[in-house]
């Protein structure tokens, strides 16, 4: 078993525990209430922490856990992980079953290895850089061409999230690129997209899986945070997708002071053409 699976197993006792009644109740333990922590979160943090420094004493180490408790965070050209221990607190705090361990590791920088386990679906993806991407390790992705040859956004299906900051600013801007998305194209509405429908699934891990896996076309999403992506670039780019960050074409991640970012990744099956065509749409949304 993997560490993501050992590490998966204690989310899934505690969700087990809780859906039959015998579990204690979620103490949340973060102000936002929008941006929830719980026990279980820190536990398993400390769980794959322990583990990893056992196997490599050497790495670095940076985890939303160990950054929200206040330890000085700093990304650099040494080999590190970068992990999210419940990616989808939410969604663990409501059972709802998109909930993910995510274990990224970067190495000069540029994140190389991706493991997302999704325990409550028994969902393994994994890629290492140049050696493809896989569910539950022999299942090569992507599974599931399109229906149809993906030339714009008006036949994608897109994956998007309310995200944790719900100032009014972000708010407004992320309730308008929906609505351009969703929206009818007209004569008088060029712009509109007039896509198949949005997704949310609340993980941008499992967001990236779902890209990759070939079940949704688009993910955008702005406000993620490193431990959210590093694991899931690896696997979408592996699956022959592309991951565009910001406002720029840069892949790597750069500095522990610039997290919370913008991300937009698209499927395989595509031609590059079209996935920049469909990436410089969705930017002008
Ligand atoms: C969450 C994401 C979710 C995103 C939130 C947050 P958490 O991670 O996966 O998709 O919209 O902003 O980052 O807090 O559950 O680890």
């Amino acid at each position: 078993m993997s560490q993501a699976q050992e590490a998966g197993a204690i989310i899934k006792d505690a969700v087990d525990s809780r859906m039959s009644g015998t579990g204690s109740n979620i103490e949340l333990k973060k102000e936002n209430p929008t941006d929830l922590v719980t026990e279980t979160d820190k536990a398993v943090e400390e769980f794959i922490k322990e583990r990893l420094f056992n196997t490599y004493p050497d790495h670095k180490f940076i985890g939303e856990e160990t950054f929200a408790g206040g330890a000085k965070t700093e990304f650099t050209h040494h080999p590190t992980w970068i992990v999210d221990p419940i990616d989808g607190t939410t969604n663990f705090i409501h059972g709802y079953p998109f909930v993910a361990v995510s274990i990224g590791f970067t190495l000069n920088k540029i994140p190389t290895i991706g493991v997302v386990f999704n325990p409550l679906l028994n969902e393994l993806y994994s890629a290492a850089k140049g050696k493809g991407a896989y569910l539950n390790k022999t299942r090569k992705l992507p599974l599931f061409n399109p229906p149809q040859p993906l030339i714009d956004l008006s036949h994608c299906l897109i994956a998007t999230e309310a995200g944790s900051d719900r100032s009014k600013l972000v708010i407004d801007a992320k309730v308008a690129a929906i609505h351009d998305m969703l929206r009818k194209k007209t004569p008088e509405t060029p712009f509109a997209a007039e896509s198949h429908s949005i997704r949310t699934t609340g993980s941008a891990a499992l967001n990236l899986c779902n890209v990759a896996k070939g079940i949704v076309d688009v993910y955008w999403e702005v406000g993620c945070w490193e431990w959210d992506v590093a694991a899931g670039m690896v696997i979408v780019e592996e699956s022959g997708g592309i991951v565009l960050e910001g406002h720029n074409d840069k892949q790597d991640i750069e500095t522990a002071n610039i997290f919370c970012r913008k991300y937009l990744a698209i499927r395989a099956a595509l031609d590059r053409s079209s996935q920049l065509h469909i990436a410089s749409q969705m930017r002008d949304l």
